[in-house]
């Protein structure tokens, strides 16, 4: 039989994958939920991870399945080059040298979102951009089970597409955060609806320049049909230059006016409508009120009702580790916004505060360019505290115009961002870095920071 024998199936080119050598590149949650599914197919799996321990979770699904073989450590290209076909985790590049090896030799490659979207029937609606992401897709999920509608929600989120495949509930729509590591590697992926929030340097560590990344994301549309719908981000130069080869019907909003938000096309809601709607909506930021009727366009074009769009914006609260309000100290308002991992979203936290701010700032340095906060930097705090590898680049970009002090944990950034406050001010987590350097991920720094906020509470009412 041919190495990428193919039938059609309902929603596309399902690939065949019965007693197939299937290659699974990283073992993190992808990469479980993957072998998992193609092990439920009769496949014989590798999994190859160029890390030497084993994930946690990958354990038990290792014991139980005797047909999952593991390469651990450096990437073999034998392996790549023996496989029928090999389904990547996000977090790889496409462009790795066994990637690139086994593609010359014909043998098909494809990222897990790509792989499960070959078997989903149901209607997909993806969210993309470098920020706002989790808010939009978390919203547009409730704005759509408030309509009535049961929504499986995944992908970049936390839970892969591809776990939804075998699940016995179904739903009667599909939601998913989609990341631009994702989008590198699809072929036939189709979002019947498609959201793209805004584009801003990031992840420049795994693309050559902005360009590159920008075209990456704009792959949300490439299979749309003229039925479908894309939802963009009119206030976002980079979003508007990528609007014009897009197929579908093009909706528009923007926040560019003094009027709120705006529509440019009345289609799926009025612009009357769309205000009334946005009315009820009390997140801070101007990013926040984007998110919403990005999600509330995505909603009523996916079906959703507009009692159902009105009600998800009333009682959403926002989420975890995003400007997320922690705790009162003497008058100092402490804001958690971990999430903040690029220069994009540390601006946007800045500029939804009239209050100083003493800024928690650091981590690992994405490739990012810092200097461009300058100006908002120097207009909205007083001063910087930094953390983990990026501290001295920071400190090197901002010192000249704010007074910067390096903290060697959370704990002494919070007690160094405390004493530097004043009643009144604000202490802002909003690093502009990954955690890596000190964490697990973003969640565990924010978390992080929480504990050393209660920490820094419980000796002000000691003393
Ligand atoms: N690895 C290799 N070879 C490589 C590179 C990595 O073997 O060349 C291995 C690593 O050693 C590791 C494994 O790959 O063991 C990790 O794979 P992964 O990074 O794809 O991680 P997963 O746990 O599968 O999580 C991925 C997404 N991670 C990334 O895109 C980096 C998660 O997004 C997503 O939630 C999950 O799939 C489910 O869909 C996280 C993320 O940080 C939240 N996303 C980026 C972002 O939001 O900015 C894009």
């Amino acid at each position: 039989m041919a190495r990428n024998q193919t039938y059609v199936g309902a929603r596309c080119i399902v690939p065949l994958l019965k007693n197939k050598n299937i290659l699974i590149v990283g073992f993190g949650v992808t990469g479980v939920a993957t072998a998992q599914f193609l092990i439920n197919r009769g496949a014989f799996v590798t999994v190859a991870d160029r890390k030497k321990e084993r994930e946690p979770g990958s354990e038990a699904l290792l014991i139980r399945d005797p047909r999952i073989k593991m390469e651990l450590g450096a990437h073999r290209i034998e392996t790549f080059e023996k496989a029928d076909l090999i389904v990547i985790s996000p977090g790889v590049p496409h462009t790795i040298e066994p990637v690139i090896k086994a593609k010359e030799q014909g043998i098909p490659v494809m990222g897990e979102m790509e792989l499960a979207s070959r078997f989903i029937t149901e209607p997909i609606i993806a969210v993309t951009g470098t920020n706002g992401k989790t808010t939009t897709t978390t919203l547009l999920c409730k704005m759509l089970e408030d309509s009535g509608l049961k929504v499986f929600v995944g992908g970049n989120i936390g839970n892969p597409l591809i776990a939804y495949v075998d699940k016995q509930e179904k739903a009667e729509i599909v939601v998913i955060e989609v990341s631009s590591f994702q989008l590198d590697t699809i072929d036939t992926f189709r979002a019947n609806v498609a959201v793209l929030l805004n584009i801003t340097e990031d992840h420049m560590n795994r693309y050559p320049d902005l360009d590159a990344y920008a075209k990456s994301k704009a792959r949300i549309f490439e299979n749309q049909k003229t039925d479908d719908t894309a939802v963009l981000n009119g206030s976002d130069p980079v979003v508007c230059s990528l609007s014009k080869d897009i197929q579908s019907r093009k909706v528009f909003f923007s926040s560019k006016g003094k009027k709120g938000v705006t529509i440019s096309d009345g289609s799926i809601i009025s612009q009357k409508n769309i205000s009334r709607l946005l009315a009820d909506f009390k997140l801070p930021g101007k990013h926040n009120m984007e998110n919403a009727a990005a999600a509330s366009l995505a909603a009523l074009a996916a079906g959703g009702t507009f009692e159902g769009v009105r009600s998800a914006l009333r009682k959403f609260k926002g989420l975890s580790h995003r400007l997320e309000h922690i705790n009162t100290l003497n008058g100092i308002d402490f804001f958690n916004d971990s999430k903040a991992t690029n220069v994009d979203s540390v601006a946007k936290a800045l500029e939804t505060f009239e209050k100083p701010i003493v800024l928690i700032m650091g981590g690992q340095n994405k490739g990012s360019k810092f200097h461009v906060l300058r100006n908002l930097i120097d207009k909205h705090t007083k001063a910087l505290i930094v953390i983990g590898e990026a501290k001295e680049d920071i400190m090197a970009e901002m010192g000249s115009i704010k007074p910067v002090e390096a903290a060697a944990t959370m704990e002494d950034a919070v007690v160094k961002a405390y004493h530097a406050a004043q009643p009144g001010d604000i202490v802002l987590l909003s690093p502009a870095c990954a955690s890596f350097d000190m964490y697990n991920n973003y969640a565990q720094r924010g978390e992080d920071f929480c504990r050393a906020v209660e920490k820094q509470k419980k000796l002000i009412i000691d003393n």
